[in-house]
């Protein structure tokens, strides 16, 4: 093993999760239907069919989960709210054996000395909001709020830190433009409103969230280095542009309340009036961080990029995107490029300067096909070297003079890895989908030397 990772000796440690990625139970409790089990439902939408019915049954073996994260020495964990576990449809009146669940999740957590970190909306949006428009229609973001107080009021007074929203980037791309997650609409750049209605949502809940007394509020936005394809003119126009529709589209109106130059324009009135509250000020920026891209001029034949999940564009895309090459892999086919860490955090303090809140890295992970060995173990060295330099990309950072605070690997236990279903495993704990057994992996032990030795 190599010298310890040198990061600040407050420095916080983390583990994440989502709840349609680990949760089952999707009939329990007063849960409604959300738009991931009604797009898990349509034939040909997740590999091999799977869903999030069963996930890793975390509904009812949350103790035992908890129990891991104590073990493993976590200061964070970072998990998600079922929105239609809340509010079945959406709104009004709270289901309160869904508040109790977080209740109870969030006692076991504070019991076991681990700050809870709070996603409001990590994709599972509930179906009665899909089926009045969705992110399409501006009322989901007055929804958001609505519910975003709801929580705050009940689990308040223990949350550590809080996240409206996780990706907006993601639900736009993915869910709107591409289709290849729910609700699996194909719109081109018609989705550009439902990047707005979430950013006006995640403003909305941030103003809703401080009148019911929360603090430490934050986002976990998804970001990703754009890298050209070359040095042609044509390759580098490319790249500014898709750079400004997957990075700073997301993060300008959030910290200096101004879409980028030419974006507005797709933007639904009134947008003028909505900047100041998306903008509204946090205390925290969260970045989730997975590898860079490499983009091209259309017909500039970059090799195809694994991270559209095979998606057909509905309409020409002023860029192509490429998979950086010359560097290793994951199973998922992701590249490993830690110093692309380096370069958003540092690039996030370059863009902001003063204006920008301390950050925390809310999400990074690798997915490998780890199986359980003869020997009981999971020997998944790939992934130990993923988070030790990812550690190390953050500390050069830091060293740059940029303010991180933390780190949350994605993920702690392998599960529901939406449209590419149960393949690919992310966990730091092993789980065998059929009887539920978790298996701590190496890396697992490998995080839990570095938390203790820190200092
Ligand atoms: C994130 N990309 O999604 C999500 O927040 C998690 O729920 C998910 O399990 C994790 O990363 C791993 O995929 C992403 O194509 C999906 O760049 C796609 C991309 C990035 C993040």
């Amino acid at each position: 093993m190599p010298d310890r990772v040198p990061l600040p000796s407050d420095f916080l440690y983390g583990v994440s999760t989502a709840s349609y990625q680990i949760e089952g139970a999707v009939d329990e409790g007063g849960r409604g239907r959300s738009i991931w089990d009604t797009f898990c439902a349509e034939p040909g939408r997740i590999m091999n069919g799977e869903t999030g019915d069963v996930a890793c049954d975390h509904f009812h073996r949350y103790a035992e989960d908890v129990a891991l994260m104590r073990e493993l020495g976590v200061d964070a964990y970072r998990f998600s709210i079922a929105w239609p576990r809340i509010q079945p449809t959406g709104q009004g009146v709270a289901n309160q054996s869904g508040l109790d669940f977080y209740d109870r999740l969030v006692d076991e957590l504070v019991g076991a000395g681990i700050k809870p970190a709070v996603t409001l909306y990590h994709w599972d949006l509930p179906q009665a909001l899909q089926d009045k428009g969705g992110w399409l229609n501006r009322e989901t973001a007055q929804r958001l709020a609505e519910y975003a107080g709801i929580v705050a009021d009940r689990l308040g007074d223990r949350v550590h830190l809080w996240m409206p929203i996780n990706e907006p980037v993601v639900v736009t791309m993915f869910g709107h433009a591409l289709g290849v997650h729910a609700p699996g609409e194909r719109l081109g750049f018609e989705a550009l409103p439902v990047a707005h209605h979430q950013l006006l949502g995640h403003g909305l809940a941030v103003q809703a969230l401080r009148a019911a007394g929360a603090t430490n509020i934050g986002i976990a936005s998804n970001h990703q280095p754009s890298r050209p394809a070359s040095e042609s003119a044509a390759d580098q126009e490319a790249t500014a542009t898709y750079d400004a529709l997957v990075n700073w589209m997301f993060a300008d109106p959030v910290l200096r309340g101004t879409y980028p130059n030419d974006i507005g324009d797709g933007m639904p009135g009134p947008v003028g009036d909505d900047l100041a509250v998306i903008s509204s000020p946090l205390d925290w920026y969260g970045i989730n961080y997975y590898q860079p891209t490499v983009v091209g001029a259309p017909g500039s034949a970059t090799a195809p990029s694994p991270t559209l999940e095979g998606a057909e564009p509905p309409v020409d895309l002023p860029f192509e995107l490429g998979q950086l090459a010359g560097v290793p892999t994951t199973d998922f086919g992701w590249a490993v490029v830690p110093d692309g860490l380096t370069e958003m955090l540092t690039t996030f303090r370059d863009r902001y300067g003063d204006a920008l809140p301390p950050l925390y890295v809310t999400e990074s992970g690798c997915s490998y096909h780890d199986v359980v060995g003869p020997d009981g173990g999971v020997h998944d060295q790939k992934r130990i070297a993923y988070h030790d330099a990812h550690l190390r990309a953050v500390a050069d950072a830091i060293d740059a003079g940029v303010d991180v605070r933390g780190y949350f690997a994605w993920s702690l236990i392998d599960n529901f890895e939406w449209a590419a279903g149960y393949a690919e495993r992310f966990g730091l704990v092993h789980v065998d989908f059929e009887t539920q057994r978790r298996t701590p992996k190496d890396s697992y032990r490998w995080f839990q030397e570095l938390i203790a030795a820190r200092g």
